[in-house]
């Protein structure tokens, strides 16, 4: 009897096991046809040019980290996606797909607009920021008074003008070759790029670059965010822009 029931677990436990590697098998197209691993180019995350606590206390590091590790780090994925089917987009330069929008194929047109300003546009931002904020010197600070009416003036008209972005969007510095300076705002993840231009620098007011530390008070952000810019940079980026070398 034992040797019996012994032979009877053995066969039930091969008919158990058999059903275990048949299962596999069954399921085995489902697999297959699993999407691709997402492309991890032709465009890329730039690295933070800082540690994501440089901007405190006015930008807090949770909320830098947010931004540019989800995300910047989605609009980069999702253009890479479009340029996965379009290949097109890796033999041109940011800057040109966007100012060339227009002649991006339709289907994908919203996409690489919205993905494509996202990437762009945080790709500026982080290079404007890490800085101790004060007063723009030099050349810049003799334009910003020619062009803009003054650095106090400026400061001014572009809270005013963060403030008035309604829902999401970016206030911009643009810059021409010959170094006049120009305010505009633009919607969603539109960028000067899209015009033709160029930016000098630029504010994100997304919900989601103060919204942890600041909530709903865009205007206490706009004004602490000055406090953050490096001049040097936004300096070296206009000695760039009249140079014709200013790309992003
Ligand atoms: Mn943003």
């Amino acid at each position: 009897m034992t040797i019996l029931l012994d032979r009877r677990r053995t066969l039930l436990g091969a008919v158990a096991l058999a059903g275990v590697f048949a299962a596999p098998r069954i399921f085995a197209p489902a697999f297959a046809q699993a999407p691709a691993p997402a492309p991890t180019g032709p465009f890329t995350l730039p690295a933070l040019p800082y540690a994501p606590g440089a901007n405190e206390p006015h930008i807090d590091a949770q909320t830098m980290e947010i931004h540019h590790g989800r995300h910047h780090a989605a609009y980069v994925a999702n253009l890479n996606m479009v340029a996965k089917d379009h290949g097109q987009l890796a033999s041109l330069p940011l800057e040109q797909i966007l100012a060339k929008l227009g002649e991006m194929p339709e289907a994908v047109r919203t996409a690489i607009r919205n993905n494509g300003g996202g990437h762009a546009n945080h790709t500026m931002f982080w290079q404007v920021m890490g800085g101790k904020g004060g007063a723009p010197g030099g050349e810049l600070g003799l334009a910003i008074t020619r062009d803009l009416g003054g650095f106090d003036k400026l400061k001014a008209d572009f809270n005013g003008a963060g403030a008035r972005v309604f829902g999401s969007g970016c206030v911009f510095v643009t810059v021409d070759g010959a170094g006049k300076l120009a305010l505009v705002s633009k919607p969603n993840q539109d960028t000067p790029l899209m015009d033709g231009n160029r930016v000098l620098f630029g504010n994100d007011v997304w919900e989601h670059a103060y919204y942890l530390k600041y909530q709903n008070r865009r205007p206490a952000y706009l004004e602490a965010w000055w406090n953050v810019v490096d001049w040097d940079k936004v300096a070296a980026r206009y000695a760039a822009a009249k140079s014709g070398l200013l790309a992003i």
